[in-house]
């Protein structure tokens, strides 16, 4: 076997990275429907893995499981811990297990298998969702299914954190420092408070040291009454403003809205570069490209709710992802 010394040196390369099998997704906000991939990066001790299975966590509801093209798929149903209302039916079981058999992955392939459901809406943001997995080979298997949280342990479960959806508060998100590192995909969904409807939020990669970041999203209004963005705060500046640009003699300056920014009822505003914009303060540490950072709104009437924007280009004049109906705030 001449590729063997080579095969060991890749897999010391790979490192831990691609030790264990994952979920793509980092993260979902609560009452989103989601897509969420398993990740199969080697088999069983050098073996082929015949069988996968994925264990879905209460929550996780109305699942969906996506056949595979050799795979032989199967499901077990059982009751949620909470009854989950879908669009006014209320389902008390569903999908809790997913099987795919008959399979052929051999430990040096790699291979991803897809679920689609919907997490709860009342989901604490920062909870985080453990989805145990079980690959099985000839001889052995290879185990997911520790969903202790611990650190260095050598089965760790399959995991996805909740952010923020619906009508959500933005206490205790639980992200450290504001930075989401992965998935920025759930960033480009919409997100509803009350009547609001807020979506393409985005922010731009800045330069080390830089002070300031601008801060873009389009608001809809579908309410009867107009409402006001009035603050919005997050962990990774001092402060944030409400900001516009507006002439100042014959130069484009911008200037915070004291009495922050109409939503007008039964319309749309639209925060973006050389217009409307969040203003952070105060930057405590770059914005990086890729990443997403939790920003928290406070509108007049509708309350607060916490949204990630994801980070785009330094000269980004739109968001980087689209979210379903693919409107962009240009
Ligand atoms: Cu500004």
């Amino acid at each position: 076997m001449k590729h063997f010394a080579l095969a060991g040196a890749f897999a010391l390369l790979a490192g831990s990275a691609f030790a264990h099998s994952t979920l793509e997704q980092k993260e979902a906000a609560a009452g989103s429907t989601t897509k969420i991939t398993l990740r199969v990066p080697h088999g069983c001790n050098g073996e082929a893995t015949h069988t996968v299975r994925l264990t879905l966590p209460d929550g996780f509801y109305a699942a969906k499981p996506m056949p595979k093209a050799g795979w032989e798929l199967s499901t077990a149903k059982g009751a949620y811990a909470t009854p989950y209302n879908n669009h006014g039916t209320e389902m008390t079981e569903g999908l809790r297990e997913v099987t795919w058999s008959g399979g052929h992955l051999e430990s040096d392939w790699y291979d991803e298998f897809t679920v689609r459901g919907t997490f709860g809406a009342e989901i604490a943001p920062g909870t985080v969702m453990y989805f145990p997995a079980l690959q099985t080979c000839a001889n052995g298997v290879a185990d997911w299914t520790d969903v202790s949280g611990a650190h260095n342990v050598a089965n760790p479960a399959p995991k996805i954190t909740i952010v923020a959806g619906d009508m959500a508060h933005g206490h205790g998100h639980g992200q450290g420092n504001g930075h989401d590192h992965g998935s920025d995909h759930s960033s480009a969904a919409p997100v509803t408070l009350g009547p609001l409807e807020i979506t393409g939020a985005f922010s731009r990669a800045t330069l080390p040291n830089a002070p300031v970041a601008g801060g873009f999203m389009t608001i809809t209004n579908t309410g009867e009454s107009a409402d006001r963005l009035v603050s919005a705060r997050t962990d990774v500046s001092d402060h944030m403003e409400v900001h516009e640009m507006a002439m100042n003699g014959d130069v484009m300056q911008m200037r915070e809205l004291a009495d922050g920014l109409e939503i007008p009822a039964g319309e749309t505003v639209t925060l973006k570069p050389g217009s409307f914009h969040l203003m952070f303060m105060g930057l405590k540490a770059p914005l990086v490209e890729g990443e997403t950072v939790m920003v928290t709104l406070t509108f007049e009437h509708a309350g607060e709710v916490s949204l990630p924007l994801s980070i785009g280009a330094i000269n980004a004049k739109t968001p980087a992802h689209h979210g379903d109906h693919g409107h962009a705030s240009n």
